[in-house]
């Protein structure tokens, strides 16, 4: 049985790097099989032609998700160990976003990073919201892909691990790739000269072997994102500084709402705990309420929109 790794998802035609590093294009074996990047697929030739057939995914380590219009959880990548959240000075960073990639990550069980690119186009990148993600532990990076302004330490953060790197469309994404390469490789596009909005330039993820550090998989950029989560009680587990607080609350099923002695409610009053964030858990609260009654409009032909 020969193993790959899938590379590039372009709908039902996906790449693969085989055992020999060598890169092949795949078809997949009947209806049912679902690849994404990250999968480490079964293949086999196929006589005569130059692609291979994909004919088993291996088991998943752990798997991006984001739910489906019939609010089904939709595989974005898999086995990933770094997730790497990108706002920037425009398009205007949306931290709601961020946070719900944050918490995607934590209920994954991968590390993560917030990264704040384009500093060339701000006197100071937003100190406030940047310090409260580096109070509750997260690395943050600003950086420059355009001037190459510590867009290294990026690579440092990485390792030799398989980062996923996603956020809002126009933030600049595949451009950081594409310094981290060394390399044009990625197709980028100048966000909407009025609404500074991103033009969604990547279609479809892709993972690049970077010198000198890991690989990462470049992803589309969204207009919003919800993790599927399955249950509401789940969020709490996404949001880092909440469920530590969460230890002292006096019921041990508390959805740190409206319950009587909660310590994440005592911790927002006091100001250990963002305001902004805790809003945020409890946007992503109601979110998965809704997702599970079916309720939603989505948005980026999938995840629905938060407010
Ligand atoms: N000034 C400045 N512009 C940048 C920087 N990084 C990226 N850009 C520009 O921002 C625009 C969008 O960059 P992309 O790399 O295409 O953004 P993306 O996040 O991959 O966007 P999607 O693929 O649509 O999700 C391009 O015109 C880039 O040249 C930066 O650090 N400073
Ligand atoms: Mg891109
Ligand atoms: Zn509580």
């Amino acid at each position: 049985m020969n193993h790959a790794t899938v590379i590039a998802a372009y709908g039902r035609r996906m790449r693969l790097r085989l055992a020999d590093e060598r890169e092949v294009g795949a078809k997949i074996k009947g209806k049912r099989l679902r690849p994404v990047c990250g999968d480490i697929v079964e293949v086999t030739p196929l006589p005569g032609e130059n692609d291979w057939l994909i004919t088993g995914i291996g088991d998943r380590l752990n798997a991006l998700t984001r739910p489906n219009l019939r609010g089904e959880a939709e595989v974005l990548a898999a086995n990933i160990d770094y997730v790497l959240v990108v706002a920037a000075a425009e398009p205007k960073p949306d931290w709601f976003i961020v946070d719900r990639y944050l918490c995607a990550a934590e209920t994954m069980g991968v590390d993560s990073a917030v990264v704040f690119n384009k500093i060339d186009l701000v006197a100071e990148p937003p100190e406030a919201e940047l310090l409260a993600y580096r109070r509750i532990g997260y690395e943050v990076v600003t950086c420059s892909s355009e001037t190459g302004e510590r867009v290294g330490e990026i690579c440092k953060l990485l390792g030799d691990r398989c980062a996923i790197i996603v956020g809002q469309s126009g933030v600049g994404k595949s451009s950081i790739i594409n310094s981290l390469a060394g390399e044009r490789n990625r197709k980028t596009a100048a966000v909407s000269g009025k609404s500074k909005e991103g033009r969604h330039t990547t279609v479809s993820s892709v993972m690049i072997a970077l010198p000198g550090c890991g690989r990462i998989i470049d992803s589309p950029g969204v207009r919003d994102y919800a993790p599927a989560l399955g249950s509401s009680t789940v969020a709490a587990q996404g949001f880092r500084e909440i469920r530590t607080a969460g230890a002292g609350c006096r019921f041990a099923n508390c959805r740190h709402l409206r319950e009587p002695g909660c310590g994440v409610k005592a911790d927002v009053e006091s100001g250990a705990i963002s305001p902004r964030r805790y809003e945020s858990y409890k946007r992503t609260v109601n979110l998965t309420k809704q997702l599970a009654e079916g309720g939603f409009q989505g948005t980026d032909g999938a995840a629905p929109r938060a407010r």
